[in-house]
């Protein structure tokens, strides 16, 4: 996969892609990644990418100019998806991360400012994904959560320190407690069943944790989850125990 980066701050993203698994991705020749400055597009004497806003009002807007010509450069008359960081995109899932983890080609375009000139989302924009609803300063470390959340789903990308398979939402529900070495501390145990090795009861336990923790702090993704008559039975197992 190849991966194009648009920002004002490229050594703030490039930065980032020197570490841990995006590093070894890269090196495994799995995802190759290129981070340009839209300033380099700008043809003015002063290279001017941002201006202020028609109609008032404070902050700065992304000219549309370096910005088209950057991102049309980038697809050289080809096509790829080209996805603008915005809180008024798609939330982000999990989901999302395997649909794009399908592509051959990314293209994600940073904001900054105030947000970019609505033209260039006319133009060239073809997907816009949130990260969350808050504001940042930058679409810089939401590029990076996309940029995570996607190749470590990547055949490949990841050893076998990392499970893609088993993690949260892989299935809609939220992960089961994780435990290692200490077997005590500070007075807290291990749960037997994982130390006594039976691989099917191991298995149960996770599962029932994992449904006992979304039904207590997401009970709308339990809602949506396809449950198997063994997840109801080991609900009821474990809500019976339960105090009223
Ligand atoms: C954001 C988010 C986000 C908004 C104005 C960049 C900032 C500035 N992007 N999920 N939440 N972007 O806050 O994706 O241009």
């Amino acid at each position: 996969m190849r991966i194009d980066v648009v920002s004002l701050f490229p050594e703030m993203v490039a930065g980032a892609l020197d570490f841990s698994i995006m590093a070894r991705a890269r090196e495994a020749g799995v995802v190759g990644f290129s981070v340009v400055n839209p300033r380099e597009w700008a043809t003015d004497r002063h290279r001017i990418v941002d201006d202020t806003p028609y109609g008032g009002g404070a902050g700065m807007v992304l000219k549309p100019e370096p910005l088209v010509a950057c991102l049309e450069g980038l697809l050289g008359g080809g096509d790829a998806p080209v996805i603008l960081m915005t809180p008024q995109g798609e939330p982000l899932t999990q989901q999302a991360a395997r649909r794009l983890a399908g592509e051959d080609r990314l293209i994600i375009v940073c904001g900054h400012y105030e947000g970019i000139d609505e033209r260039v989302r006319e133009l060239v924009i073809t997907d816009e994904i949130s990260i969350g609803d808050y504001v940042l300063t930058g679409g810089e470390l939401p590029a990076l959560v996309l940029i995570d959340a996607v190749v470590r789903l990547l055949p490949g990308a990841v050893g076998n320190e990392l499970s893609p398979e088993a993690d949260s939402f892989s299935e809609g529900l939220l992960e089961h407690p994780h435990y290692t070495r200490p077997p005590e501390f500070r007075g807290l145990t291990v749960p037997r069943v994982l130390t006594e090795g039976d691989h099917d009861q191991v298995r149960r336990w996770r599962r029932q944790q994992s449904l006992l923790r979304t039904l207590r702090r997401r009970p709308h993704l339990l809602a949506r989850a396809e449950l198997t008559n063994e997840d109801r039975e080991l609900l009821r197992e474990a809500l019976e125990g339960e105090p009223d």
